[in-house]
């Protein structure tokens, strides 16, 4: 049977944080299952390539040098309704806008260090597995 598919990142602030365990529990409670996942540290280049469609944005180069600064985690999650039920999981882009119980809600530091990435639909939770997982 086909399963719905999304990218997670685990982003520097967290990893730095040694919150990666703890991010991953909160997935597998919320019946995510990895099917994939490594530990990168992302060039300039290859941030700067992942967050192509914010091209000209103001936080761009803030967000490609925080990018870099250290260990992420991406990982391909499967679930039914995946990019959807990982999008609430996660919660809003700016931690102090997210819904309490999220992810970003608990452990994201503020709209740039929000701990963790997740795809926004599933045309782009494919193009992100690719980019990682080939
Ligand atoms: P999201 O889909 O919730 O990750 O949000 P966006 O695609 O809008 O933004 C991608 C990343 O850019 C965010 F995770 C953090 C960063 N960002 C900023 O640093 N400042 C902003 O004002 C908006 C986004």
């Amino acid at each position: 049977m086909y399963m719905d598919r999304t990218l997670l990142i685990v982003k520097p602030d967290a990893t730095a944080r040694n919150l990666i365990g703890h991010i991953i529990n909160r997935l597998e409670k919320a019946r995510f299952r990895i099917v994939e996942m490594r530990l990168v540290h992302l060039t300039e280049k290859e941030a700067r390539k992942f967050y192509a469609v914010h091209e000209g944005k103001p936080f761009l180069e803030g967000l490609v040098a925080f990018m870099s600064s250290g260990t992420a985690v991406p990982m391909v999650l499967e679930k039914d309704n995946a990019v959807a039920d990982l999008r609430t999981l996660v919660g809003a882009t700016d931690p102090a806008k997210a819904d309490c119980g999220t992810i970003r809600f608990e452990i994201g530091q503020n709209i740039e260090r929000n701990s963790v990435h997740a795809s926004d639909s599933d045309e782009n939770a494919k193009k992100e597995i690719a980019f990682f997982f080939g």
